[in-house]
């Protein structure tokens, strides 16, 4: 018999898992030591980073990928990366320490109910009752993260597991395409054959289920106009393409406000609607028909109104474009963007049209700029799939490990993280990880010296200005950065800033670029064009 250690191994072999990303700790040595040679283990300095990088990593490959965590200390500090894998649809095979079974009960030192903290933003928390059916509840968590939709699991391995005898655990085939009911289909189909103006809304999950060049087909056969999801997690329509007409805005009132002249509206999925702050409204304009297809029944459930079909989001674009009719229409042209001025200090428009004239067009980015999102939105123009990645659900510490995770997924792409200097202090440990693995990964430091977009929601909802903790100035990352052995920069002068940029891409090693910014005049993400904000006064 092999031990239970043995068998894990070999398993994870055979599910071709061979990168492990972790923190360990006492309960997790009996698994890590002698670790195989064709096993490769990433260290993180904090778990939200090492969690957090296995995101970018699982991101960027679309594959499972595993974390090793210490018991209830480190699922504590990984939580928020976990919640990111939830909300985002990660698959994540997460496992964790937990003291020595036989005195569990006595509460000893680094005792773990992590079970019970991560269940709610996990598809399954299992600690096997018995030893020898830790590797099989290992193959379990992996197979149900990885149907649709993706999500992380988390298994809580007791540390005297992995020297016990265990039955080998072979790797299976589990297919994950659900292919969407083909009657409601048709009433799609039918909806679009009878619209004078459809409108296609973009969401994550077009990435996920590999639909980026259907759904382009799909738009191009309807000539329908194309929005993205509100808050986008990850864009999934070309940015320069004809069609493109921008994201939806996160609140009730002025989404339906974007909508209000089309007679039908698809949503491709996404949630209907992922909404920020409560503007009351109309879910869309009466009248309107609405569709989702979502790979997510949770999603489906919680839809605001509609019709919701749940399936693999390629399947449908393809089934509907094969039997929706061709429409035509008058080509539409875009209206260009004023270019920025180069002013002192710098804005965040002239640092984004700067940075998408230097980048390489398949270039990756993992943003994190809260106030500055919408200049981001508008100035960096994607085109490739798998080219943009955000915070799913508002946590920050999600760009900068994500950045990494994602340039190790990524040996032939550039990645990019523009960043808060509020948002960077989350998961500032993530620079070591890129230092010691040789991850080209630029960072760019908005450097603002405040929280931009809680002041800015203190405008919105009428809080008023007389609120602490929304100032953080005094913060060098420069010595940051050479404190964690990188290279680092500080650019004042809007003159400087396109050299600076010019030579990160040619250089070969990770960088940070600390940009002083004027801070943002965005306000709260557009919600403010709504008539009727909260009043938190
Ligand atoms: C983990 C976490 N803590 C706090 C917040 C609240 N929060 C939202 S935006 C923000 C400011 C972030 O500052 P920075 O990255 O500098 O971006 P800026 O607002 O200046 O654009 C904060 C603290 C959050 N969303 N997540």
């Amino acid at each position: 018999m092999s031990t239970v250690r043995e068998v894990t191994y070999q398993l994870l072999r055979e599910l071709d898992v061979k990168i492990m990303f972790g923190n360990p700790g006492s309960t997790e040595l009996p698994f890590l030591r002698d670790v195989p040679s064709d096993f490769n283990y990433i260290l993180g300095l904090h778990e939200r980073v090492a969690a957090g990088m296995a995101l970018g990593y699982a991101m960027g490959t679309g594959r499972a990928t595993f974390v090793n965590l210490h018991s209830i200390a480190s699922a504590g500090n990984g939580l928020s990366a976990i919640q990111d894998a939830w909300y985002g649809h990660v698959p994540l095979v997460i496992t964790a320490g937990q003291q020595d079974r036989r005195h569990i009960l006595a509460e000893p030192f680094l005792v773990s109910r992590a079970v019970e903290t991560v269940r709610p933003y996990v598809k399954w928390a299992y600690e096997p009752l018995r030893a020898e059916d830790v590797p099989a509840a290992i193959a379990r968590g992996y197979y149900l993260a990885t149907q649709s939709p993706m999500g992380p699991v988390f298994i809580s391995i007791p540390m005297d597991d992995w020297t016990r005898e265990s039955a080998p655990v072979t790797a299976r085939k589990v297919t994950k395409t659900v292919i969407p009911d083909p009657e409601a289909m048709d009433d799609i189909v039918r909806a679009l054959d009878s619209s004078k103006n459809p409108v296609l809304i973009a969401g994550a999950q077009i990435e996920e289920d590999k639909a980026w060049h259907e759904t382009v087909a799909l738009a191009e056969h309807l000539n329908a106009d194309v929005y993205q999801q509100p808050i986008a997690p990850r864009w999934t329509f070309p940015r320069t393409h004809p069609l493109f007409r921008g994201s939806l805005l996160p609140a009730q009132k002025p989404l339906a406000d974007q909508l209000a002249r089309y007679d039908t509206v698809l949503v491709l999925g996404a949630p209907v609607f992922l909404y920020y702050s409560y503007v009351p409204g109309h879910l869309i304009k009466s009248g309107t028909k609405l569709f989702q297809i979502t790979n997510s029944p949770l999603d489906a459930a919680a839809a605001l109104g509609g019709t919701s079909i749940v399936g693999n989001i390629r399947a449908a674009a393809k089934y509907i474009r094969s039997h929706a009719q061709a429409r035509a229409r008058a080509s539409v042209t875009r209206k260009d963007l004023p270019e920025p001025k180069a002013e002192h200090p710098i804005t965040p428009a002239y640092l984004f049209y700067m940075l998408n004239k230097i980048m390489p067009g398949n270039v990756v980015i993992a943003e994190e700029c809260p106030s500055s999102k919408g200049d981001l939105d508008r100035y960096l123009f994607l085109d490739e799939p798998g080219s943009f990645y955000s915070v799913p659900n508002g946590v920050l510490g999600f760009g900068l490990p994500a950045a990494v995770g994602l340039q190790m997924a990524h040996a032939d792409r550039r990645v990019v993280c523009p960043i808060g200097d509020g948002s960077m202090q989350y998961s500032i440990q993530a620079l070591w990880t890129a230092v010691q693995q040789k991850l080209p990964v630029i960072i760019i430091v908005l450097r603002n010296g405040d929280y931009s977009a809680l002041k800015s929601f203190c405008d919105f909802t009428r809080v008023g200005r007389e609120v602490p903790g929304m100032d953080i100035p005094g913060i060098d990352f420069v010595k940051i950065a050479q404190g964690y052995g990188m290279d680092g920069q500080e650019i004042d002068r809007p003159e400087d800033l396109e050299i600076a940029l010019k030579q990160a891409f040619a250089a070969s090693e990770p960088r940070v670029i600390s940009v002083n910014l004027a801070s943002s005049t965005e306000k709260c993400m557009g919600m403010d064009q709504s008539v009727n904000p909260p009043n938190y006064r």
